[in-house]
């Protein structure tokens, strides 16, 4: 009989490349090392290091899709997957941080910038010396975000940006801003815009008080008449299709992240109940916690299986957004259940963060919501199988 790995039921590792496995393991190490021993105190103080870019820069996380020539990996979808539930084993906030500036800034340079625009940031972005966000969202449009009221307006030498953005990751701390706005000189197209920190009427004042993702800095972008040149401009797309090229990429990830933040659930809620005892027997020899186990290891399996295959087909530049939306939305609702039946199992202290299975918690409510919503995802999928469009 062939030997069952209870941690690696259907065998993903024999299943990933040498390079990928090579990958993962120092993004393990990394994590563990370094993340792992700041992230209670991070969470609990609400507080962002930036240097952790820096670090993800040195250690080759950042840009992982990215060719080499601009600083990046050179590495494929695959890898970069495997990366982020490395990162999110520890922290979804740690993952967002290295997701905004890998898949929402670094991508859209490279996808749609000119040449000069590429050599100008990818490199700092990819060595974590410089700290990219994404602004799509705002206060009134955020499903829809064809809803943006956000305005380029062409003037002599570019444009003038005026408009807020909402909820965007890193912006408080960032060097680097990707700004989708409607340019009227496009017949009020949505194009993507390149601007640094410094230009003046650009803020990014930060939103406190947030319950979860509390070790991921999220901020407001407030445009007051910024001015532009043309070399702002991403040259190569307009329309939705462009911030939705890079959420595809971001929305993939998260797929894999969220699988690292449910299996360290999981993981801690079998040694709680190996090592708590009720009733003369440790909580791991009771069928309901037997099953709630058996519920966690099924779902990650799986959703592993079906983030993997999805990379597979991202590799091959043949994967289809209805995919991603699928791989997203169900990876996310798992972990999320896993995650509450985790912190249940570990009673009163599951309420701790010593035990941390409610940060995870905290965090996939979320990530859950982010990058679109849960319905949403299903609203896209309805759409795929019936034709019909029901967002309105
Ligand atoms: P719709 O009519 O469906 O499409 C408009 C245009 O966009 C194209 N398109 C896509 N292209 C590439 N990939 C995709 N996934 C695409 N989806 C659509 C489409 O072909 C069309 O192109 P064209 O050339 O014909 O104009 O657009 P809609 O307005 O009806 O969209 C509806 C909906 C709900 C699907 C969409 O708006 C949506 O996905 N809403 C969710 C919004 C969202 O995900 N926001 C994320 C903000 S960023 C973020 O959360 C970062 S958190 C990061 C972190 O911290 O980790
Ligand atoms: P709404 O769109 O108002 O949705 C509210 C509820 O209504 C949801 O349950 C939704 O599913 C439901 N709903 C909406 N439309 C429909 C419909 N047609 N049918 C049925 N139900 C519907 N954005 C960025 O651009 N960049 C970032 O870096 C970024 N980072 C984020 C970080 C954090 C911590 C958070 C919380 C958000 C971040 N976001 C970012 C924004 C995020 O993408 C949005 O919050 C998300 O897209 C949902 O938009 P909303 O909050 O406006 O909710």
């Amino acid at each position: 009989l062939a030997e069952f790995d209870w941690q690696d039921a259907f065998r993903l590792s024999d299943q990933l490349q040498e390079d990928e496995r090579m990958i993962a393991d120092s993004a393990r190490a990394y994590a563990q090392e370094k993340l792992q021993t700041r992230v209670v105190k991070a969470y609990s103080d609400e507080e962002t290091d930036p240097e952790i870019f820096r670090e993800m820069g040195e250690m080759g996380l950042l840009g992982t899709t990215i060719p080499e020539e601009y600083g990046g990996l050179g590495a494929g979808y695959v890898s970069y997957g495997l990366v982020a539930r490395e990162v999110e084993r520890v922290d979804s906030g740690y993952r967002s941080m290295m997701s905004v500036q890998s898949s929402l800034v670094m991508y859209p340079i490279y996808a749609y910038g000119s040449e000069d625009q590429r050599r100008k940031y990818l490199p700092g972005l990819a060595k974590g010396e410089l700290i990219g966000c994404f602004g799509l969202t705002e206060p009134d449009a955020g499903s829809d975000p064809a809803g943006m009221k956000t305005r380029a307006t062409k003037t002599d030498g570019g444009y003038v940006l005026n408009g807020s953005k909402m909820w965007i990751s890193n912006s408080p701390i960032a060097d680097v801003f990707v700004i989708w706005a409607k340019s009227e000189a496009h017949g009020g197209k949505i194009r993507g815009f390149v601007l640094d920190k410094g230009a003046k009427g650009l803020s990014a004042p930060r939103i406190d008080g947030k319950l979860s993702l509390r070790a991921s800095v999220t901020g407001e972008i407030v445009l007051d008449n910024v001015e532009v040149g043309e070399d702002a401009l991403l040259p190569g797309v307009q329309g939705l299709k462009g911030p939705f090229g890079c959420l595809n990429r971001a929305r993939y990830g998260i797929a894999w992240g969220v699988m690292g933040s449910a299996e360290f659930c999981w993981h801690a809620a079998r040694q709680y109940g190996l090592d708590r005892h009720q009733f003369n027997r440790p909580l791991a020899q009771t069928q309901l916690f037997q099953k709630k186990l058996a519920d966690m290891q099924t779902e990650i399996t799986l959703g592993l299986q079906a983030a993997l295959r999805v990379g597979r087909l991202m590799d091959q530049a043949n994967a289809a957004p209805e995919m991603i939306s699928m791989i997203k939305r169900n990876n996310c609702g798992k972990a999320l259940d896993i995650t509450r039946m985790a912190r249940d199992m570990h009673g009163g202290n599951g309420i701790s963060e010593e035990f941390q299975v409610i940060r995870h918690m905290m965090n996939l409510e979320t990530v859950n919501t982010y990058e679109g919503t849960h319905d949403v995802h299903a609203l896209i999928l309805g759409r795929a199988q019936t034709g019909l469009q029901a967002f309105f």
